[in-house]
């Protein structure tokens, strides 16, 4: 399923005069308090975001899964699923792959597959916390953590090995979530295990190349629920410092306890150029992984603020940040989910790009506490959609890429192409 040049600019046409309208009296209205749309349309035209291999097919919970039809089934398929939402959006166009669920077999075909689609390779993603067919030594109880130094070595390799399938593809950085951790008081040492940690990922970091970055996630419960190895960004950033400076924190949404400032976290990150890389996704209880924007969309532009400011204000040297999409669903279709992912993300971004910060820094010291509320108050209730419509008009996107992705009718196509049964491996 390839969607051509020619079919979006088709469906493009009948929305162009109302957004050419539109667009000129939102400019016209931010141009009077001197804000240039046209170069938050440019910012947003150039944001890409990448998306794991995983998050193709339905998702699931341990209760169940239902699939959706026309699923794909390898690697060479999820890149071609990403093909079509990158194409409608020009916005996706990287992949981050998990290993071993998505071990490219033919790296030349897989990518120049990607190639052909404008698909690079993003941060590779270990997997320690499942034990795979004939692996040597199980992560029951924890993997870089782990008291015996066999099933530590067993983990830095694999790691290692997944560094290489990157090198390979293109790929600039590893991102390590770890499931270690324990489920009962006195099972670990938390200082053994913090020890044996650091001491792994140090091998690991080793075994980097130059232009490479590590990204550390950390979570604070689950799959164990008395404690984890890396458990907040405290631990994370603490476990980067030691590493080295090619090592970073990564915030993941939906990594953290209820009601905690994950604004503050990245503002605090940033101010120390700790940032390495960012999970979205959205969440009402725990680590839902549901979809972004959907529960808490002004915290999400709280975020932004945050980011936006930290890239303006970059004297900690922070690289730009991975972005990646990390959510899972079972009652909707994949690809309309990660493009209402992507909407949320570009709206958070487009209005937290609004936000009068010279007036806001002015407010702030002067304790104006309702103008300081205000002003990122006025920049969130402005409706951005014609600057994401612009801003995919000029990348040659479709306008409204669920629209599109359902006249086509993508899902039917797939189905035609692949049956009701195709799975995709992973969670
Ligand atoms: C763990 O909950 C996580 O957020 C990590 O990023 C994993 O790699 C991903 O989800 C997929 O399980
Ligand atoms: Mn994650």
């Amino acid at each position: 399923m390839k969607i051509t040049k020619k079919q979006i600019t088709e469906v493009n046409k009948p929305l162009l005069n109302q957004h050419k309208k539109d667009f000129k009296y939102l400019s016209d209205k931010l141009k009077s308090k001197g804000v240039n749309a046209n170069k938050i349309v440019d910012t947003l035209k150039d944001y890409q975001i990448a998306i794991p291999s995983w998050a193709l097919g339905a998702g699931g919970t341990r209760f169940g899964r239902f699939g959706y039809g026309g699923e794909p089934g390898d690697l060479f398929q999820k890149i071609s699923d990403i093909g079509v939402v990158h194409a409608l959006t020009q916005s996706a166009g990287a992949v981050s792959l998990h290993i071993p669920w998505d071990i490219p077999k033919d790296v030349k075909k897989i990518k120049k597959h990607a190639d052909s689609l404008g698909i690079v390779f993003d941060a590779m993603n270990s997997n320690t916390f499942q034990d795979q067919k004939d692996q040597k030594h199980s992560y029951k109880y924890g993997s870089l953590c782990h008291v015996d130094k066999k099933v530590r070595k067993q983990a830095v390799d694999h790691n290692k090995e997944v560094i290489d399938y990157g090198v390979a593809l293109g790929s600039k950085s590893l991102t390590v979530w770890l499931a270690d951790g324990s489920n009962f008081p006195g099972q670990l040492n938390f200082r053994r295990a913090l020890n044996n940690t650091l001491d792994s990922l140090k091998a690991i970091y080793k075994h980097l190349p130059k232009d490479w970055k590590l990204f550390i996630e950390y979570k604070p419960y689950e799959p164990n629920f008395y404690s984890m190895v890396i458990q907040d960004w405290g631990t994370s950033s603490l476990l980067a410092k030691e590493l080295g400076p090619k090592a970073y924190t990564l915030v993941d949404l939906g990594h953290h306890l209820p009601n905690t400032n994950i604004e503050q976290i990245v503002g605090t990150l940033m101010s120390r150029g700790l940032l390495g890389g960012f999970h979205f996704n959205d969440s009402k209880y725990g680590d839902d992984d549901l979809t972004v924007g959907a529960i808490k969309p002004y915290q999400l532009f709280l975020i932004f603020n945050e980011l936006v400011y930290g890239m303006a204000n970059n004297t900690a040297k922070n690289p730009i940040p991975a972005w990646m999409i990390d959510a899972s669903h079972n009652v909707k279709d994949p690809l309309e989910d990660l493009m209402q992912s992507l909407d949320a993300i570009e709206t958070a971004y487009a209005k937290a790009l609004l936000i009068d910060q010279k007036a806001l820094e002015k407010a702030q010291m002067k304790n104006d506490v309702v103008a300081c509320q205000n002003i990122l108050k006025t920049a969130y209730n402005t409706d951005v959609t014609p600057i994401l419509m612009e801003a995919r008009r000029k990348s040659g996107a479709a306008m409204s890429p669920i629209d599109v992705y359902r006249t086509i009718d993508v899902r039917q196509a797939l189905i035609d192409e692949r049956g009701m049964d195709n799975a995709a491996t992973g969670l």
